[in-house]
């Protein structure tokens, strides 16, 4: 059973679809995550194998996932942006241990929320501060700080402390992100 059955199937039962779109930079747990998250029923679609673009896919009766890193400088934006229209939740993985490129992360979410396409809706928005395993990671509080989250006013956002290996944290977010679709009364 994926973490996501309980969701999937109480959407199921209203026979709607919801979309999410789970983005961040290259490295920062996604795949991993998703992979953790994954209901057992899910079929995986079309993973388009462009060059320096990875995208993936999986749908339920009434989940459905788009995967894709927001890096290599932009270069594959145009491409990635083609989804936002579609996204009705969305979880953003940050790497908690690399502080780095926790600037480059906070950048894309910066021209994420400015987008068309996603400025004006109340898209409800999942962190996963993950790596909190790895040592030095950034607590949750820190990295929300790092992000500048609380300039957040107008759409529903909560961050998730999160170890995409073990699992942990991923139960958190998801009721969370429920509860947030439930609320949207589709
Ligand atoms: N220590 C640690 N490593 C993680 C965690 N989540 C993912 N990783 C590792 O980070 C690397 C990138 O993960 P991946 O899921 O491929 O990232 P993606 O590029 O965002 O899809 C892989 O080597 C994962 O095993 C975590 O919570 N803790
Ligand atoms: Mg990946």
């Amino acid at each position: 059973m994926g973490l996501l059955d309980r969701l999937a199937g109480l959407l199921g039962l209203k026979k709607k679809e919801v979309h999410v779109l789970c983005l961040g930079l290259d490295n920062s747990g996604k795949t991993t995550i998703i992979n953790k998250l994954k209901p057992s029923n899910a079929q995986t679609q079309d993973i388009v194998p462009t060059i320096g673009f990875n995208i993936e896919k999986f749908k339920t009766s009434s989940l459905s996932f788009t995967v894709f890193d927001m890096s290599g400088q932009g270069r594959y934006r145009n491409l990635w942006e083609h989804y936002y229209k579609e996204g009705m939740a969305i979880i953003f993985v940050v790497d908690s241990s690399d502080k780095l490129r926790m600037v480059v992360a906070k950048e894309e979410l910066e021209t994420l929320l400015n987008h068309p396409d996603i400025k004006h809706r109340r898209i409800p928005i999942l962190f996963f501060a993950n790596k909190m395993d790895v040592r030095d990671a950034l607590s949750a509080v820190k990295v929300s700080q790092m992000m500048l989250l609380e300039t957040i006013k107008d759409k529903p956002w909560h961050i998730c402390a999160s170890d995409g290996l073990k699992g942990e944290g991923l139960q958190e977010g998801v009721d969370w992100l429920q509860d947030q679709i439930q609320a949207m009364k589709i």
